[in-house]
């Protein structure tokens, strides 16, 4: 019998572009594009794209965004006396580099840091626009704001890194430089300079829930293709009802393993994790260096690393 099945098969059913819930399009304002389909996107969400909002954070965000990469495009660019071939060849090793410390946290000549300081205001500009544009779409659609609380915890982290604990340890130098493996490589000085981070038992509640929302999520994921032939994603509408695919999904985990979410609470679930990932990620980088040097030792001194002798 040759069954509905979902990793690999799907059915896209197509219709004239979907407005939203707003029919009398009152919230066509700010609203760019008629809706157009892509069979590929389809594939990977919805084929409808767009219409899209812009409204003015969404064109000060993209704007702002695109000075910060323009500038560090830039710079890679001069790097490489505009070289084609060699800004392809070093693409992977060019940096963007913070100010040197003799500049502490006042402005640097613009080769020596200062172009990293206007394109990291122009960063910030552009990541607070985008938060702005996440609770007023929020808001203008009668959401709750969960989206843009948790994108304000990944916020969070970012702005410890390149803000927050550059300002506390009294010096831009300490911020991340704009490149690819340039800030890997300021990850690993990060950690061996404070004496190894996994000692930090705020890197270590990160990864916890960094790895346990890859776990949620795939259990999420794969409990509700595993029911969709009864209906599985729309899961809202089958809570209170019996005999659904949420119940067999629920009964699935806890014949199992004993214990199931709910359809509603898997949800608070997964935006805990996300969220304690860069909520946790932050107070570890902002404690490294202000209140702890060395974690390795930090740890020796609260009997979980050996003692040296
Ligand atoms: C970074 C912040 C939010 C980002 C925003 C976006 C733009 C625009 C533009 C695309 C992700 C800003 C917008 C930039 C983009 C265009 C055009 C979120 C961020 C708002 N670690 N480690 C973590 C592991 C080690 C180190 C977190 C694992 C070593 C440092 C996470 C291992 C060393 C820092 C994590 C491991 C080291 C971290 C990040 C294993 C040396 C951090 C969570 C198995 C390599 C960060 C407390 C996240 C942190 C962090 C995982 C090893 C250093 C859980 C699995 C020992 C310095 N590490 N790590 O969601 O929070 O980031 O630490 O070895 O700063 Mg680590």
């Amino acid at each position: 019998m040759i069954e509905y099945q979902n990793i690999f098969t799907q059915v896209q059913v197509q219709g004239p572009p979907e407005m939203g819930m707003d029919n009398a399009n009152n919230l066509a304002e700010g609203r760019y594009g008629n809706g157009s389909f892509s069979a590929l996107f389809g594939l990977f969400g919805n084929a409808q794209l767009g219409p899209i909002y812009l409204g003015p954070f969404g064109v000060v965000s993209l704007a702002t965004g695109f000075l910060w990469f323009f500038i560090v495009g830039m710079s890679f660019w001069a790097q490489v006396d505009y070289s084609p071939a060699l800004f392809l060849r070093e693409l992977f090793w060019l940096a963007l580099e913070p100010p040197g410390p003799q500049y502490g946290l006042g402005f640097a000549p613009l080769n020596e840091g200062g172009w990293w300081l206007i394109a990291s205001f122009f960063l910030l500009i552009s990541v607070i626009s985008w938060w702005i544009r996440t609770y007023l779409r929020a808001e203008e659609l009668g959401m709750g704001k969960h989206v843009a609380w948790a994108f304000a915890s990944a916020i969070w982290l970012f702005l410890v890194l390149g803000l927050i604990r550059p300002i506390l340890v009294g010096s831009w130098s300490a911020a991340v430089p704009y490149g690819i493996f340039p800030h890997l490589d300021w990850t690993n000085l990060f950690s061996i300079t404070y004496g190894n981070l996994f000692y930090n038992p705020f890197h270590a509640l990160s990864i916890v829930f960094l790895y346990g929302s890859a776990l949620l999520f795939a259990m999420h994921g794969a409990t509700i293709l595993a029911v969709s032939r009864f209906g599985g994603e729309r899961e809202i509408e089958q809570i209170v009802d019996r005999g659904t695919a949420s119940e067999r999904a629920a009964l699935f985990w806890r014949w199992t393993m004993g214990f199931n979410a709910t359809m509603e609470g898997i949800h608070r679930w997964a935006w805990w994790f996300a969220v304690l990932t860069t909520l946790t990620g932050g107070i570890g980088i902002l404690l490294t260096g202000t209140v702890v040097d060395n974690w390795y030792v930090w740890a020796q001194d609260h009997g979980y690393a050996p003692p040296s002798n």
